[in-house]
């Protein structure tokens, strides 16, 4: 099934051009200092990009790939002139992409199972609750009926947060007190979605507990007691990563990755950040799909990862 394909695709282009360009500004005004006055690719040039992909977020590991392939067309090539650095930059870039999030990665398919769980996980503050409630409002959007599970316990304002998304989108949230089990909460949401026939459980959960050790075990323990409801749930678990954070984002894939079995990812607040590239380093280094991008706090600013858009968005000539 392809249901987000169809509503994401008219699509808001402009967004994502807007929410890139900080990081299109910066990173073409580095090359182009990098490249002025030269005729071709040297050494020198390939230094300098290396230290210009670093430092435009896309991690050491995929620097390096990036640089070595470059230079292999330099090597093959023999002369390689720096008017077509951006081109090649970006076919490496866009294969890169392609490798990593296969071919359908920009499409968001899943069973037509019911309920399709989705629970949805990562640190405080990188935008869970915003993304549940933007993709609440896609699938409403799409005709889905949506119910939201409160298993963020731990504040009170959490509970209250993800109450305004459900009034907003118009949509049921199962909720209980604050402090109370995540667990319990997961189990009668899941249980409530069967009971209404519901398409799409979204389950939100807490980014912050007294360490780390605890918030993975209470992830864990979330699933287990969905899974006394129905077997094989959740059917999704969705990492969110703040993209204004470059570097935290990948320390924090790591970590969740290593903890938990997470299906796919959702790169947030790419708007306004000039580390727009860490997209493309987490798509390389994890091997996960990045499903969705967050350009906004709107309701609308979410998008489907597309990596060939992204690409395009990203090499679109910025102007002077
Ligand atoms: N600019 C921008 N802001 C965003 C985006 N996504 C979320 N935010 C903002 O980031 C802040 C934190 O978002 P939340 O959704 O509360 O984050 P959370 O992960 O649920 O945080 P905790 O519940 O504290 O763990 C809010 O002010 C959001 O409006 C985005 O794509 N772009
Ligand atoms: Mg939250």
């Amino acid at each position: 099934m392809n249901l987000f394909k169809k509503i994401f695709s008219k699509e808001k282009k402009e967004t994502l051009d807007k929410g890139l360009e900080k990081s299109k500004t910066s990173f073409f005004n580095k090359l182009s200092k990098a490249v002025a006055g030269k005729s071709k690719v040297d050494d020198e040039v390939l230094d300098d990009l290396e230290e210009i992909l670093i430092s435009s977020d896309v991690g050491v590991a995929t620097t390096i790939k990036i640089i070595k392939r470059i230079e292999e067309r330099v090597a093959k090539d023999k002369y390689l002139g720096t008017a077509e650095l951006d081109t090649i930059l970006r076919e490496e870039i866009a294969s890169l992409l392609s490798e990593s999030q296969g071919d359908d990665a920009a499409t968001f398919q899943h069973s037509d199972k019911k309920p399709y769980v989705i629970m949805v996980v990562g640190v405080n503050g990188v935008g869970k609750t915003t993304t549940i409630g933007k993709l609440a409002y896609q699938y409403k959007k799409a005709g889905k009926k949506v119910i939201l599970g409160a298993a963020d316990t731990f504040r009170a304002a959490a509970i209250d947060q993800l109450q305004i998304w459900a009034d907003r989108v118009d949509i049921p949230i199962v909720k209980q007190q604050m402090g109370s089990d995540p667990a319990s909460v997961a189990f009668d949401t899941v249980q409530s979605a069967i009971k209404q026939d519901a398409d799409v459980v979204l389950i939100d959960t807490a980014g912050r507990l007294h360490n780390k050790v605890n918030l993975m075990n209470e992830l864990s323990k979330v699933k287990r007691v969905m899974q006394k409801v129905t077997p094989n749930v959740p059917d999704e678990v969705l990492l969110v990563l703040d993209g204004s954070t470059g570097q935290n984002a990948f320390e924090q894939a790591k970590q969740f990755t290593a903890a938990t079995e997470v299906t796919s990812l959702a790169v947030t607040k790419l708007d306004g950040t000039a580390k727009g590239g860490v997209v493309i380093g987490i798509s390389d280094q994890f091997k996960i799909p990045v499903k969705f991008i967050g350009v906004g706090e709107g309701m609308e600013d979410l998008q489907i990862f597309d990596k060939m858009e992204f690409v395009d968005s990203f090499f679109k000539q910025v102007k002077a």
